[in-house]
């Protein structure tokens, strides 16, 4: 029999353990978090939505970079992944102007180092994406840093090939995404290196949770924009007298089944594929 696996880690809405020396499984939870908190409804069918998603862009990306996954398990949650040495820097990639890149933009006129035109405005589609990397903060927020201090922490040779990967994958998805009506306005990747010392994608791959999905049919320069997946969260929660810190309310059952159908509706909009055939097999999406 093999071993029980070992927990190593908990994220906010993320499991991760150990299987042996080369091998993580991930499980991803019905955990739904907003204003940074979680709250304590879940979104049932949550963590097959992100894990899916990710396995298609895994599937669809190895043209770029290849990838930790080795297989999906059949609760549509669980992913074998291969043991990476993960970089110390978050790889965010922003097509638009919005969350803390608008905030940078608005107090200095640039971001992580980049220099943007003046007169942009929220939610602006950017020239071209940029790269904006940041600290992997171990509790609490991640903080934006420059392009040069990310070469500092990488080396300037690798940070080149990850800025390069990164922009390349955000590309790929946003058009896909763009062209199914989903706005990917920024997005995080995590890269690591495996044993023989090449660049692999890890993590989970341009979700609702690791992305900002807005619907494309009212995006609408000039204003903070509705989320694809958490709008009905976060207009619930704007009716309730909370301070925005632990706990969150709990979520009126309209809201939840509202909220589960627009991740559904992302994962068939985003892979052409029916949910119900992912929870039959989900290894379908890598197909
Ligand atoms: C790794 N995380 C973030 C994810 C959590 C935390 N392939 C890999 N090799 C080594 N380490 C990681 C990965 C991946 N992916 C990812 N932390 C370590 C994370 C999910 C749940 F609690």
């Amino acid at each position: 029999m093999a071993d029980a696996p070992v927990h190593l880690a908990s994220g906010k809405v993320r499991e991760i353990y150990a299987l042996d020396d080369e091998r993580l499984l991930l499980v991803a939870s019905d955990r739904i978090s907003t204003f940074d908190v979680i709250l304590p409804t879940e979104i049932p069918d949550k963590g097959r939505v992100l894990t899916g998603l990710s396995g298609f862009w895994f599937a669809r990306t190895t043209h770029i970079v290849p990838h930790h996954l080795l297989k999906l398990r059949a609760d549509g949650r669980s992913t074998e992944c291969r043991r990476l040495t993960m970089l110390p820097i978050e790889c965010v990639v922003r097509g638009y102007l919005t969350g803390s890149g608008w905030k940078d933009y608005v107090a200095t006129g640039s971001t992580s180092g980049h220099d943007l035109p003046a007169g942009l405005v929220e939610s602006q589609r950017l020239p071209a994406p940029i790269f904006t990397p940041a600290t992997k903060a171990e509790s609490g927020h991640d903080e934006n840093i420059t392009r040069a201090q990310a070469a500092e922490l990488v080396g300037a040779e690798l940070f080149a090939e990850v800025e390069r990967i990164s922009i390349a994958l955000y590309e790929f998805a946003a058009e896909h995404a763009r062209q199914r009506g989903i706005v990917v306005a920024d997005t995080k990747f995590e890269l690591g290196l495996d044993a023989s010392g090449a660049l692999v994608l890890g993590d989970e791959v341009c979700t609702p949770d690791s992305s900002r999905f807005w619907p494309a049919d009212d995006y609408t320069p000039g204003r903070a924009q509705a989320s694809f997946d958490k709008q009905f969260v976060r207009d619930f929660c704007e009716t309730q007298s909370w301070n925005k810190e632990a706990p969150g309310p709990a979520l009126p059952e309209a809201v939840v089944v509202g909220t589960r159908a627009r991740y559904i509706e992302a994962f068939e909009r985003l892979t052409e594929i029916p949910f119900d055939r992912y929870l039959a097999d989900p290894e379908v999406v890598l197909r």
